[in-house]
């Protein structure tokens, strides 16, 4: 099968980028022809320092490998670097009722995020996003929850592709989990955890251990001291119990009643080391990887050159049947 996805280069990546996307990416490399791209072109929808991107986009490839992508199988690449996405999504913009853009939950909360700076690129977003997956016949595309709504678009827009111009595209299923697919923010459990908020609201994949301490320790919790996972009453030591769950892998009950007796303080200290030791191998293969810039431009090199391929294949048959050649 072949899988698509990617991140923007917006900020570090945080543990919900990781138990929502990444986490599910890595068994998925074992047996299906993966396409994981840094999303630059998405990143610039929103106010972005041109001089700090190209780092961004280093630090993203670092991070994909720190938290465990496999370069070997995986095709990394960045996607502006391949023009047929622009040009793919120019070509689905044509068959994109205005509409369906116009409702997109996320387009609505950035236009309230970014007042000053609601641009075309903001709501065409979700197209562009449908042609980075369909440029590569993707057919199953794993995310969090929070793109559920673009993936639903995907399958419309290759649909309506198919219905005008001939069988061409499968349409992608979207591959969301069940547990950690939106984990919220530190500060605002009632929030999705964001890399472009305040970074006190996120835990970053290399955050130093004091530092995620502090985080989790201050973490806004609930009335009451019980350790109950109960997402209305108690959405802040929900959402811990749930980080919790997902690097232990015990259940929520099992982390209910080990902590029965002991109140949030407990709780939360324990969870800070229970991050803190599984981050460390992130932070030491970021380290490693920091210094080796040659080996990172390798790897986007080679990925460039696979997705090429696959990308001029797929736009010729779509020129084709749009009648563009
Ligand atoms: N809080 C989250 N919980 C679970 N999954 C999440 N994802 C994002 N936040 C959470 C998933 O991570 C991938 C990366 O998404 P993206 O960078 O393309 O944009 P996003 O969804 O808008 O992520 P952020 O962190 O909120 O970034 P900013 O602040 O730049 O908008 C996607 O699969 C997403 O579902």
């Amino acid at each position: 099968m072949r899988i698509v996805s990617g991140i923007q280069p917006t900020s570090q990546l945080h543990i919900g980028n990781y138990l929502g996307a990444i986490k599910q990416w890595i068994p998925l490399q074992e047996n299906n022809e993966c396409v994981f791209f840094i999303a630059d072109l998405h990143a610039i929808t929103t106010p972005y320092d041109p001089k700090n991107l190209q780092n961004a986009i280093k630090e993203t490839v670092i991070a994909y490998i720190s938290a465990g992508l496999n370069p070997e199988k995986a095709i990394i690449f960045v996607q502006s670097q391949i023009k047929e996405h622009t040009e793919l999504g120019w070509l689905l913009n044509t068959i994109c009722p205005i509409g369906e853009l116009e409702r997109m939950t996320q387009y609505k909360d950035k236009s309230k995020k970014f007042k000053a700076n609601i641009n075309a690129g903001l709501l065409d977003y979700p197209v562009l996003q449908t042609a980075d997956v369909l440029l590569y016949k993707g057919q199953a595309v794993p995310v969090g929850k929070d793109q559920e709504q673009h993936i639903e678009l995907m399958r419309t827009l290759s649909r309506k592709f198919n219905q005008k111009f001939g069988q061409t595209f499968s349409e992608p299923a979207s591959m969301i989990l069940k547990e950690g697919s939106k984990i919220m923010s530190l500060t605002d459990p009632k929030k999705k955890m964001s890399k472009s908020d305040d970074p006190k609201s996120c835990i970053f994949l290399f955050d130093e251990p004091e530092v995620i301490t502090k985080k989790i320790l201050s973490a806004q919790t609930d009335s009451g001291k019980d350790v109950i996972y109960n997402v209305t009453k108690k959405p802040g030591i929900s959402n811990l119990l749930t980080i919790y769950s997902l690097l232990t892998g015990k259940t929520t009950q099992q982390l209910e009643d080990e902590f029965r007796d002991k109140g949030y303080g407990d709780f939360k200290k324990s969870l800070a080391l229970v991050v803190v030791n599984y981050l460390e191998p992130f932070r030491r293969k970021q380290k490693e990887l920091a210094t080796r810039e040659v080996y990172i431009q390798e790897i986007l090199k080679q990925g460039h050159s696979r997705a090429l391929t696959i990308a001029q294949e797929t736009i010729k048959e779509v020129k084709e049947k749009m009648g563009l050649v």
